[in-house]
């Protein structure tokens, strides 16, 4: 299968399985569950999910496995996202091609939307065992991964880092600490995830971590790549935005070009960490060589 198909057969199993996972939107309280899933299905690449479900695979579990997880997943990169466009964040009108939460719902909403998000998150995963075929030990390693990568050691550690960095000189330890925690823990904790789903070894799992970590900083230097070089109708939100908050980015302080290099090594760093894998690692290979092309 290539990778175009690959992605779009696995996006369009996380998305009936989101649908039928989240509250309806006529439930009661109707605004906050229309909120939700205003955000959820605007779109989006679905490239966590689908590396929660690929490690899963590659370390012979299965599609039915990873699916909860790989869901729980993708509500928090939605929560994210939704804080990340308040005012009081990155204030962003645009995401995922249409208006961000705050601008149709008003920011109240919003916030709690992000916030029932993340806890639905953890509700797929607390249910895991009932939902698909996983272990109770293999769950909870999960849910302690995932919370990690959520909380002042991942997600919010990046974010506070990249706040305080607004108009700054910031030097590369500070900024690929940015990136590796803003974007990289949940991209590495997706593939470990299903890596422990499917009870991996640990030396399976030390090469997907790895894999992960410079996966995760290649696509936010991508991503740091696209907000210079993108255009909105594909990128689905405002590019500029980095250079006009003067933030920390790769293009600001190496320029352009060695950002490119930069991001290409990592990738080809990554993919030779895989390589030894065989046939079945195949399919991380494509989806770094996706990262490093993607225009959206
Ligand atoms: C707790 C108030 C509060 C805020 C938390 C954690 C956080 C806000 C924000 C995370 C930071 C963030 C949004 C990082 C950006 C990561 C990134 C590159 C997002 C875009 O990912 P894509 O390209 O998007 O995969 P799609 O739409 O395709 O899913």
């Amino acid at each position: 299968m290539n990778i175009t198909d690959y992605l779009s057969t696995r996006r369009k199993l996380v998305e009936q399985a989101l649908d039928e996972f989240l509250p309806g939107a006529d439930e009661y309280p109707n605004k906050i569950h229309k909120a939700m899933r205003h955000s959820i299905f605007a779109g989006g690449k679905r490239l966590r999910p689908i590396l929660v479900i690929a490690s899963c695979e590659i370390v012979g579990g299965t599609i039915k496995q990873a699916i909860p997880t790989a869901c729980a997943v993708e509500c928090i990169h939605t929560y994210s996202l939704i804080h990340d466009d308040l005012p009081c964040m990155d204030d962003d009108d645009l995401r995922r091609g249409i208006p961000a939460c705050h601008k149709v719902f008003g920011e109240g909403i919003a916030v709690l939307a992000g916030d029932a998000l993340l806890t639905f998150a953890f509700q797929l995963l607390a249910n895991n065992c009932k939902l698909s075929e996983v272990s109770e030990h293999n769950a909870l390693k999960v849910i302690a991964e995932i919370s990690k990568a959520c909380g002042t050691y991942g997600l919010i550690g990046g974010q506070v880092m990249d706040l305080e960095s607004e108009n700054q000189t910031t030097d590369l330890n500070t900024l690929k600490y940015i990136h590796q925690h803003k974007t990289g823990a949940l991209i590495t904790t997706s593939i470990r995830s299903g890596a422990i789903l499917a009870s991996a070894s640990t030396q399976e799992l030390d090469i997907l971590t790895e894999f992960g970590n410079l996966l995760g900083l290649a696509f936010q230097i991508t991503d740091d790549i696209l907000d210079v070089e993108g255009a909105l109708e594909k990128l689905g939100k405002t590019p500029g935005k980095d250079k006009q908050k003067n933030k920390a980015t790769f293009p600001a302080l190496y320029g352009l070009h060695e950002s490119k290099i930069m991001a290409e090594k990592c990738i080809n760093e990554a993919i030779g960490l895989v390589r030894p894998l065989g046939e079945k690692g195949q399919i991380l290979i494509n989806i770094a060589n996706y990262i490093l092309k993607r225009n959206m």
